[in-house]
């Protein structure tokens, strides 16, 4: 019997709060040996570097432990309203460095490992980052439970453990080639499975009506087939407060594991297909999904997450004898983008079905406990699914949702009259080019609040995806504006800089970011800005070692650092960074330029393509062509270098956002919802070039004019472009440098002469240009030679530069938290 059980529960053993080893270089040492040893089965003479890893992230546990298991215990008697944040995504980055940080243990874990022999900067370099999102979501969803944690908020993040995350980009022949991310193939030391806590969630079947014991007909879901949910937990520490917040990814696991009787016919593919398929819903990230197929399992993969935590929510958190209507009291759950809206459902599907509340109660509820983010204004992102697919995989849930656009379109007509168009234009259920259900309309209608991300963008959203809705629930829209953490993309990943603003300003400022504010004094300082020209130079020496062992590249100090690190996207218009390069090339070439007459500069490509994304995958070939043309081009003097690493991840983030100079923000006003990676980089010390899109239209209000470099069109000039009727093949033909970048390209310049290769990218620029790269190209090309002449007053460069930090303190997440607790959830801290 386990030794609670012989106690007794109330026993003083059973009860003795958990305590962690003793903070001094002893203890740790201790305790790293112990789990060499005990955990890990080595000695330290005989262990590898991974061993080593692994023992040191066991006991940066350890010390975290207590602390976690207190929060738990803590939370559950207090009982909080507690935000549940809903994400697909969680894209994390490394957990070592983070985790030591947060817990006052660098040091002590520096001079503990250096002790034994062992150096902690070996063992950081062998942690695989858990790349559990694509981008600039999933990196959200990471930068917000890190602040929720620093600001004791009760809070969970509920996500998929994927067993593969975003794939691993190589380039064969300039060409991206993925492979899968097996990032947990060398253990994974930071998460904790719960096998014991899993829930079934269920698809398929079919209802039925039925008529309950009270008389009153009610629908029941009879499903076809189940999954195991795994819970793993993941410590969110926060930084220096002793909290510790829960991530819980969920793990699909086979109901039973194989079919005994068919493995011992011999038919050992057979035997193992259904747990293969249940399986396959945690397997990867973000499938392919152009498919039938894979269309399935991503909304499997959402539905699987959602009701997991639900369950896992009402079960194992609320907490017994709550009576569901103070629901609203003690949750809200967060929807980040469409992907987790499915929630909705599921809420009312609990509420009705299986604890037995009536329609008009359940909705009431349920109206109250969710809120909606939206990420994107592209009309192509905005998630549908179709009524054939839901109601297959989840009938009971496509019932619900018919009902719940029944009484919603029935209120629409009794304020707005039997206004046809205006009733398909807001129904849940679109009918072209087939039915389906447009879950960010059901997400605003279920929503206690909609946001979006950046003050443009939240505009937009309410003016152009969603004004009748905005007009039918007025104040139900309003603006977070996204932030990161300070803590991983200023404190780690750039310790010269944070150390610099900590002699300045003592250290408040890695919670409180507004302090930031003091260092407008220090940019009039000579000597603090020698001291900031320092740090940048030893940053970009740190980045030229991490990419020479990574890539072979090397990063010369005295060039320009410009760089565009995102996904691959055509509205990001990484093509017009391209022309930039291509047109700087040709004016050295055709040898109108003198090569001694340009700027140096380093240009820095990080991107990933959609694997299904033809026009994307081209574009990162065309950059990698272009870069070899250009630096093995003897003509350039080595003054222009192109450089593309792969595999950009959160890893090389971190690396490389300290040691740039300029930061790319190209896109085409009204497409960017925000961007985050243009606040990492301001934070740090870069100068943005960029347009008038999503929160970079914030950030220049901050900086000022003078230390942003602004560019190409706004929205409203884009639209009446549009509506003018755009043609790029104009601006070709009038701007002699376009022109010649263009003509240069489709030459075969940087294809072997082979003009076939690029001629997709060339004429859909000509023809289509849909993210209107001509249009804003001149204006780019003028801001770009601004950027050099800036560039060349360096001392006036690094004013501006720390201008930008001190005025940029507004983006941190934890601001974005306290809008979101003002505005949306009023959850306070539980300190
Ligand atoms: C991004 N969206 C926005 N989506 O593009 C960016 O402007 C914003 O700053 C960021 O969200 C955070 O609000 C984004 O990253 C995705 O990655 C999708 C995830 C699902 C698959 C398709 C891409």
């Amino acid at each position: 019997a386990p030794i609670v059980h012989a106690l007794g529960a109330t026993h003083p053993l059973a009860l003795a709060p958990v305590t962690a080893p003793p903070a001094s270089v002893d203890g740790f040492v201790r305790e790293f040996l112990h789990n060499l040893n005990f955990e890990l089965g080595v000695s330290l003479s005989a262990s590898s570097v991974n061993d080593r890893y692994l023992a040191l992230a066991q006991t940066v546990r350890d010390y975290l432990m207590a602390r976690w298991l207190d929060d738990q215990r803590r939370l559950s008697e207090i009982k909080p309203k507690t935000v549940c944040y809903l994400s697909a995504e969680y894209l994390l980055g490394r957990q070592l460095d983070n985790n030591l940080l947060a817990a006052r243990l660098t040091d002590v874990a520096t001079e503990a490992l250096a002790a034994c022999g062992v150096s902690l900067e070996e063992l950081r370099e062998i942690e695989v980052e858990p790349g559990l999102g694509n981008g600039g979501l999933g990196r959200l969803a990471a930068c917000f439970i890190d602040s929720l944690a620093t600001m004791s908020v009760p809070s969970i993040g509920y996500g998929i453990r994927y067993e593969y995350g975003i794939f691993r980009q190589t380039f064969v022949d300039g060409q991206q080639v993925e492979q899968p991310d097996s990032w947990l193939r060398l253990g994974s030391p930071w998460e904790f499975p719960h096998p014991e806590a899993a829930q079934t969630i269920s698809f398929g079947g079919h209802t039925e009506k039925y008529v309950d014991d009270d008389g009153v007909e009610r629908s029941r879901w009879i499903p076809g087939w189940n999954v195991l949910a795994v819970p793993y937990n993941y410590m969110v520490p926060g930084y220096h407060n002793g909290r510790v917040n829960t991530l819980r990814l969920w793990r699909a696991v086979a109901t039973s594991s194989f079919d005994l009787r068919v493995f011992n016919s011999g038919d050992y593919e057979e035997a193992v297909r259904a747990q293969t398929y249940a399986e396959n819903i945690s397997k990867v990230l973000y499938p392919e999904d152009s498919t039938p197929q894979g269309k399935e399992l991503r909304l499997q993969q959402q539905y699987f997450f959602v009701a997991a935590s639900i369950s896992d929510f009402l079960e194992n958190v609320l907490g017994d004898g709550v009576e569901l209507e103070k629901l609203p009291s003690r949750v809200i759950f967060q929807l980040n983008d469409t992907h987790p809206v499915i929630a909705v459902p599921e809420l009312m599907r609990v509420l009705l079905d299986e604890r037995r509340l009536d329609w008009d109660d359940a909705w009431a509820i349920t109206q109250q406990c969710f809120a909606y983010t939206c990420h994107t204004l592209l009309p192509e992102a905005l998630e549908v699914w179709s009524v054939d697919l839901l109601g297959r995989l989840l009938p009971r849930h496509l019932e619900i949702i018919y009902r719940i656009n029944e009484e919603f379109l029935e209120a629409v007509r009794e304020r707005f009259g039997d206004d046809e168009m205006r009733i398909r234009n807001m129904s849940i259920i679109g009918e072209h080019p087939y039915r389906s259900v447009r879950m960010a309309y059901l997400a605003t209608v279920a929503g206690a609040k909609v946001n979006g991300v950046a003050e443009l963008h939240s505009q937009l959203l309410r003016d152009k995806v969603l004004p009748d809705f905005d007009e039918f629930y007025p104040g139900k829209f309003t603006n977070v504006t996204n932030g990161v953490t300070p803590r991983r993309f200023i404190r780690l990943a750039n310790p010269d800089l944070a150390s610099l603003i900590t002699e300045a300003l003592g250290a408040g400022w890695t919670i409180d970011l507004e302090r930031l504010r003091g260092l407008e004094a220090y940019a009039e300082d000579p000597e603090f800005r020698a001291k900031f020209a320092a740090v940048k130079a030893s940053n970009k020496r740190r980045l030229s070692d991490v990419l020479h062992v990574r890539d072979g590249f090397d990063v010369s100090e005295d060039h320009m650092l410009d760089v565009m690190v995102k996904r691959l996207h055509e509205y990001k218009r990484q093509m017009l960074k391209v022309l930039h390069i291509v047109t700087e090339y040709e004016g050295i070439a055709s040898g109108r330029v003198a090569a001694s007459a340009v700027q140096p500069r380093t240009f820095v490509f990080g991107a990933k393509a959609a694997p299904g994304y033809i026009m994307a995958k081209r574009i990162i070939h065309l950059i990698n062509a272009v870069g070899k043309v250009v630096n093995e081009d003897p003509r350039v003097e080595g003054r222009l270098k192109v450089l593309f690493p792969p595999n950009y991840n959160v890893t090389l983030a971190e690396r490389l956002i300290p040691a740039a100079d300029l930061s790319e923000q190209i896109s085409l006003a009204g497409k960017e919802a925000s961007g985050t990676g243009n606040m990492k980089f301001a934070l740090n010390g870069a100068l943005t070039v960029g347009t008038d899109d999503g929160a970079n239209v914030e950030i220049r209000q901050l900086v000022g004019d003078d230390n942003f470099f602004l560019f190409g069109m706004t929205e409203p000039e884009v639209e009446a472009l549009w509506a003018k009727g755009y043609r790029p093949a104009d601006f070709y033909q009038q701007d002699d440098d376009l022109r010649r970048a263009i003509d240069l390209i489709a030459s075969g310049a940087f294809s072997d002469g082979d003009r076939s290769v690029f001629e997709p990218i060339v004429s859909n620029l000509l023809y289509d240009d849909r993210f209107m790269v001509l249009a804003d190209y001149s204006s780019y090309i003028a801001a770009q030679a601004q950027v050099d002449a800036a560039y060349a007053d360096q001392d006036a460069w690094t004013r501006s530069a720390i201008l930008n930090i001190a005025r940029c303190g507004f983006f941190s997440s934890d601001r974005s938290m306290r809008d979101y607790i003002d505005r949306i959830w009023h959850t306070p801290p539980v300190l």
